[in-house]
């Protein structure tokens, strides 16, 4: 038998970062995942809850959602959903409000629900637990119980946070999963796509179909579990968008002049990468390039890259864009050059030195002290506003020092032409 596995569907949202162009909705991802699904003749469809964002968006989602369902039942495909904690309360009002034979959503009210399809001469079971409140502090698989019936698949579907001990979303653990006898459980929630355990049962986050901002990172799409091929499902692209954060170090151009050459290519083999693994759906790669490396003079190359964010090409009917850059080059120095010298520069040049190899002189011990204590208290004064435990990590500090200081460097080398 074949099933087509997904959730997180968010009907009635759209993706973020694409300007004023339309299609690049969940709704229209729905639309491509029925035809998938009827193109690739599967039995079933399951949706592990989150069909719908919410219950404002009741109305949007009601004539695409109930015209994709009847498509698929007439196509002879049955769909099987539960509810997560966006659609708890609107998910069960459409599947009841949606006249289908082929519509099931199971578990209703958070208590634990069989049902056996018939499918050919095979038999497939699914045990299912709808969201029955926004929040559900426990692990929903505690509770969990099942009729006992001799099929020839039998899966689990549950939304909630897998491994996420203080969840307020259904914190369900690897552990009681593992315990459950089933081929595999499909779970919502996480839109990162993710297939965990080789070893049954696999634990599957099928991720949203459609990526929908550029935390959602890599590709999306949906799952295909054919039983002829393997009890295991494997992903098939379904997102029109790709969202992609992208590392490029410059440090092997040797010129200051080609590096705005040298990124665009590899923005553009990074774009290429996507769409040769991807389906015709793509019509968007979003890129976030980080360019870090050494150069001759970091300000001029900054002010070079200054409008790298408007880069955008087309190939094969793909736009590779970029959405956000973060430039974090640096220049190269030579350390002996500025020893003995007693000038700014060369002072600065010298602390840069300590911090990279962390051999500190007893002055830079004090003023890290001294840095660290000054961030503490001022971070303490705002502490209403903003957690700033992150910036307390005495790595990203020195991260942060250094970059300062590099830029410093720059800016009196620049400025004094040595
Ligand atoms: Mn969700």
């Amino acid at each position: 038998m074949k099933l087509l596995l997904s959730a997180d569907l968010h009907l009635g949202r759209q993706s973020s970062r694409v300007g004023d162009r339309t299609s690049h909705t969940t709704i229209a991802c729905w639309q491509r995942m029925v035809n998938l699904a009827i193109e690739r003749g599967v039995n079933a469809v399951l949706l592990a809850g989150d069909v719908v964002e919410q219950r404002n968006k009741r109305f949007e989602s009601y004539g695409p959602l109930s015209a994709g369902i009847a498509k698929l039942a007439a196509a002879g495909i049955t769909t099987v959903s539960v509810s997560g904690n966006h659609d708890f309360d609107v998910l069960p009002q459409l599947v009841d409000s949606i006249d289908q034979d082929l519509f099931f959503l199971l578990g209703r009210n958070g208590n634990w629900e069989t049902k056996v399809f018939t499918i050919g001469d095979e038999r497939l079971q699914v045990d299912g637990w709808c969201f029955p409140d926004k929040r559900v502090p426990v692990n929903p698989v505690a509770s969990y119980v099942a009729e006992d019936h001799e099929v020839d698949l039998h899966l689990a579907m549950v939304h909630g946070d897998l491994d996420a001990t203080n969840s307020r979303y259904a914190p369900i653990t690897t552990d009681s999963l593992s315990k459950i006898n089933v081929t595999g459980w499909l779970l919502g929630h996480i839109h990162k796509p993710e297939l965990k355990n080789a070893s049954q049962p696999w634990i599957l986050y099928p991720g949203s179909p459609q990526a929908m901002d550029p935390g959602e990172t890599e590709m999306h799409g949906v799952w295909l579990l054919d039983t002829d091929l393997g009890v295991e499902p494997r992903q098939i692209p379904l997102s029109s968008i790709c969202y992609s954060p992208v590392e490029i170090n410059v440090t092997a151009c040797d010129e200051d002049d080609a590096i705005s050459g040298f990124v665009e290519k590899k923005l553009k083999e990074h774009g290429l990468a996507f769409i040769e693994n991807s389906s015709a759906e793509l019509g968007i790669v979003s890129l976030r390039p980080t360019i870090i490396g050494d150069c001759q003079q970091p300000l001029t190359v900054g002010r070079d890259l200054e409008y790298l964010d408007e880069y955008q090409i087309d190939v094969a009917g793909v736009s590779i864009e970029v959405d956000k850059v973060v430039v974090n080059i640096r220049q190269e120095l030579s350390f002996e050059e500025f020893a003995g010298q007693k000038n700014g520069l060369a002072k600065a040049v010298q602390l840069l030195q300590e911090l990279e190899t962390g051999e500190y002189s007893t002055a830079t011990t004090r003023l890290m002290e001294n840095f660290r204590a000054r961030s503490v208290k001022l971070s303490n004064n705002y502490s209403s506003l903003i957690a700033v435990d992150d910036e307390l990590v005495s790595g990203q500090q020195l991260e942060q020092l250094k970059r300062k200081l590099t830029n410093i460097i720059s800016t009196i080398r620049e400025q004094s032409d040595v």
